[in-house]
C-alpha cells in the first residue's frame, strides 16, 4: 500500500458513525442491522495481522476466511498483481488466450497426482462446484449415460451459494428461502456425533460406517440414475467436521464400484490447510473432481477452479474438432490478475514450504487449542492440520449467542479475529503463523472463554 493510501485509511474517523454511512451496502451472511449499529471493521493488513481503522492491531487467527494462506499483502504477489495490472488488465478466454492462464493450469496439476489433467478456472468456490456439477453431468451425457442426474451431497455440506451449491449442501439456513433447489438430490447423513466423537485428535475412529448409508440411498434410487456425489473432505463453514478414519475410502470405493464421479470440495482443505498440498493427498483418496478457491492465491484477487481427471477431460474430446466441447465459463474465467497473483502465491508457498508447513505445526497446534478443554462450556474440541474448532455448549433459548459473544469480545477486547458458526468457534491461521503465535492466540481465546458467560 502506499502512503498516500495508507494516511487515507488511517486518517479515517476511528469507527464510521452507525446509520446511514454503512447503509448502502448489503452485506453477505451478516446480521446487517446488527452490524450497522456497532460495526467492526478492518483497513490495513500484514502478515500475521490486520490493523482497524483506528490502528489496532489485530493477531488474524482465520486467514481472512480460511483464504489468506500466505500471510498479509505479501510483496511478491503485491508486486505480481500489480505487474500485471499495467501489463495487461483483462483478456477474454472464450475463444482467445493469454500465456498466463496455461501457465498456473500446469503450475497447478504438478501439485496433484498424476491423474489429473486439466483445469478449468472460475472466480470462487461457489462457481467451482457448480462448474463441477455441470461437468459431472455432461460427462456423463457424454459417454451416453444421460440418465445419470441425481447429485448427492451431505449434511451439513456447504458448498457455496449457487443454486448447485445449496442444492447439494446441506444447511438447512442456507436452503430454505430459495424455492425448490435442484431436483433430484439427495444426501448423506452428516459424521458428526459427540457421543462417540468428542474431544478426538485428528481423524475421529468412530464412523467410517456412515459412508455405507450411500449404498442405502443408491438402492433407493438405482445406482445407474446417480451422476456424482459431492463432500468436503472436512467440512469447514458448518464447523469442522473431521472425516472418521476410513470413511472417505468406503465413500471411494463405493461410487467407483457404481461407475459414479466423487467431488472433494477442497475449498478450504486445498493448498497447505491440513499439511499436503490437497486433501486428497493427506488422505490418500483420489477424487475425479476437486474444486479449489480461496488459497489458491491467497484470497488476494477472486479465483476458483475445478481439477479434472484425464477420463473427464478425453470424454467431451470425442466429437468434431471444431466444436465446442463444454457449454460453460464465465466472462472472468482464468482473469488475468488472478492468474498473475497465483504463480506468485505457487512461488511463496515452494519457496517457504507452506504446503507442508500444516503438517510441521500440527503438534503444536493440536496441544495449544486442547489446552482449552477445560474452559467453562467446551463441549467439544476437534483438529487437524491447521484448522481447530471449539464448541461451547448453546445458552438456553439462544442458540449462537454463546459464540457469538466469543466472536465479539475476542475482537474488542483481545485484538484477536476467530470465525463462529453456531456455537462453534473455528480457528484456521494463515499457514505462516509461528509457534509463539499459535501460543498467543489460544492464550486470548482462553481469556475469553473465560470470561464468558
Ligand atoms: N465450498 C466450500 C467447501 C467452501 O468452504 C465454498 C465452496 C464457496 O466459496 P465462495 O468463494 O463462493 O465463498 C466455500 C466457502 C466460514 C466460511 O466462515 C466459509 C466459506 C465462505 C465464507 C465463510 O466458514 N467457504
Ligand atoms: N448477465 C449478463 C447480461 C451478461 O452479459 C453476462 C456475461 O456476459 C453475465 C450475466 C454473466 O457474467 P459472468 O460471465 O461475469 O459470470
Amino acid at each position: 500500500m502506499n502512503d498516500l493510501v495508507r494516511s487515507q485509511s488511517l486518517a479515517q474517523p476511528g469507527t464510521p458513525a452507525a446509520g446511514e454511512d454503512l447503509e448502502s451496502f448489503w452485506m453477505p451472511f451478516t446480521a446487517n442491522r446488527q452490524f450497522k449499529a456497532a460495526p467492526r471493521m478492518l483497513a490495513r493488513a500484514e502478515g500475521m495481522h490486520y490493523w482497524t481503522p483506528e490502528g489496532r492491531r489485530i493477531l488474524d487467527g482465520t486467514a481472512g476466511l480460511w483464504c489468506v494462506n500466505a500471510g498479509h499483502c505479501r510483496k511478491p504477489i503485491v508486486e505480481a498483481i500489480a505487474r500485471q495490472a499495467a501489463t495487461m488488465d483483462f483478456a477474454p478466454t472464450f475463444q482467445m488466450g493469454h500465456p498466463l492462464a496455461f501457465e498456473l493450469a500446469n503450475r497447478l496439476l504438478a501439485l496433484l497426482p498424476g491423474d489429473f489433467s486439466q483445469v478449468f478456472f472460475c472466480n470462487s468456490g461457489s462457481e467451482a462446484v457448480d462448474s463441477a456439477l455441470k461437468i459431472a453431468l455432461a460427462y456423463h451425457r457424454m459417454r451416453g449415460e444421460g440418465q445419470r442426474t441425481r447429485l448427492i451431497g451431505r449434511e451439513r455440506g456447504y458448498h457455496g451459494v449457487g443454486f448447485g451449491g445449496i442444492s447439494v449442501g446441506g444447511i438447512s439456513g442456507n436452503r430454505k428461502h430459495f424455492g425448490g433447489l435442484l431436483a433430484g438430490v439427495d444426501h448423506l447423513p452428516h459424521t458428526h456425533d459427540l457421543a462417540h466423537n468428542a474431544f478426538s485428535r485428528g481423524q475421529p475412529q468412530w464412523g467410517a460406517h456412515l459412508a455405507d448409508e450411500l449404498e442405502k440411498i443408491l438402492a433407493l434410487h438405482d445406482p445407474s440414475t446417480v451422476a456424482a456425489v459431492i463432500v468436503e473432505p472436512v467440512a469447514g463453514s458448518t464447523g469442522v467436521l473431521i472425516p472418521p478414519a476410513g470413511y472417505l475410502q468406503k465413500l471411494r470405493e463405493i461410487t467407483a464400484k457404481h461407475g459414479i464421479l466423487l467431488i472433494f470440495d477442497e475449498v478450504i482443505t486445498g493448498f497447505g490447510r491440513l499439511g499436503s498440498p490437497f486433501a486428497t493427498q493427506h488422505f490418500g483418496v483420489t477424487p475425479d473432481l476437486i474444486t479449489v478457491a480461496k488459497g489458491i492465491n491467497s484470497g488476494t484477487v477472486p479465483m476458483g477452479a475445478v481439477f479434472a481427471r484425464r477420463g473427464i477431460y478425453d470424454a467431451f474430446m470425442q466429437g468434431p474438432d471444431k466444436a465446442i466441447e463444454l457449454f460453460h465459463g464465465y466472462t472472468y474465467s482464468a482473469h488475468p490478475l488472478a492468474c498473475a497473483a497465483a504463480l506468485a502465491t505457487l512461488d511463496v508457498y515452494r519457496d517457504e514450504g507452506l504446503l507442508t508447513r500444516a503438517g510441521e505445526l500440527a503438534g503444536h497446534w493440536e496441544a495449544g487449542v486442547h489446552a482449552l478443554r477445560d474452559c467453562p462450556n467446551v463441549i467439544d474440541i476437534r483438529n487437524i492440520g491447521l484448522i481447530g474448532a471449539i464448541e461451547l455448549a448453546p445458552r438456553a433459548g439462544a442458540p449462537g449467542a454463546r459464540a457469538f459473544d466469543a466472536f465479539t469480545r475476542a475482537f474488542h477486547e483481545q485484538d484477536l479475529l476467530i470465525r463462529v458458526t453456531g456455537d462453534i468457534i473455528a480457528l484456521s491461521p494463515p499457514l505462516i503463523v509461528e509457534r509463539a503465535q499459535i501460543d498467543e492466540m489460544f492464550g486470548k481465546l482462553g481469556k475469553v472463554l473465560k470470561t464468558l458467560d
